[in-house]
């Protein structure tokens, strides 16, 4: 259900949530119209991820349940897993900076993919459409 190409539609909240993150106002400016284009190809518990944006290219991939390193577009690097829960992939990260947990949830709603990010009380969505 996840896979395909999705490309970023709206955010909400997503200013407060990178002022929280500690991203400042230039960057998030920027970031909030990053134009994130994200392909994500599911194959069993493997996933292969293709990210575009205003500020790189990337390709990973990941194993449900299984520990991985992702770096922000500003160096920040995250540690954490994503599993899939019921309908949801929940991803839970630390900010290997400052130990702090960052969760983030993706979920299919109607023709959307809707990914929420929460980062010390302060929840954002970023909605996407398929590309
Ligand atoms: C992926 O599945 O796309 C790769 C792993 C993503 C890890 C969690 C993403 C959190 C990114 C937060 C960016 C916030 C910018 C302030």
């Amino acid at each position: 259900a996840f896979n395909g190409t999705w490309k970023v539609d709206r955010n909400e909240n997503y200013e407060k949530f990178m002022e929280q993150m500690g991203i400042n106002m230039v960057k998030r400016k920027l970031a909030s119209h990053d134009n994130l284009k994200i392909t994500i190809e599911q194959t069993g518990d493997k996933f292969h991820i293709k990210e575009n944006s205003t500020f790189r290219s990337l390709e990973l991939d990941f194993t449900l349940g299984v520990t991985f390193v992702y770096s922000m577009a500003d160096g920040t690097e995250l540690e954490g897993s994503w599993v899939i829960e019921g309908d949801t992939l929940k991803g839970v990260f630390t900010r290997k900076d400052n130990g702090k947990p960052l969760t983030t949830t993706r979920i299919i709603v109607g023709d959307e993919l809707v990914q929420t990010y929460i980062y010390e009380g302060v929840e954002a969505k970023r909605i996407f459409k398929k590309a």
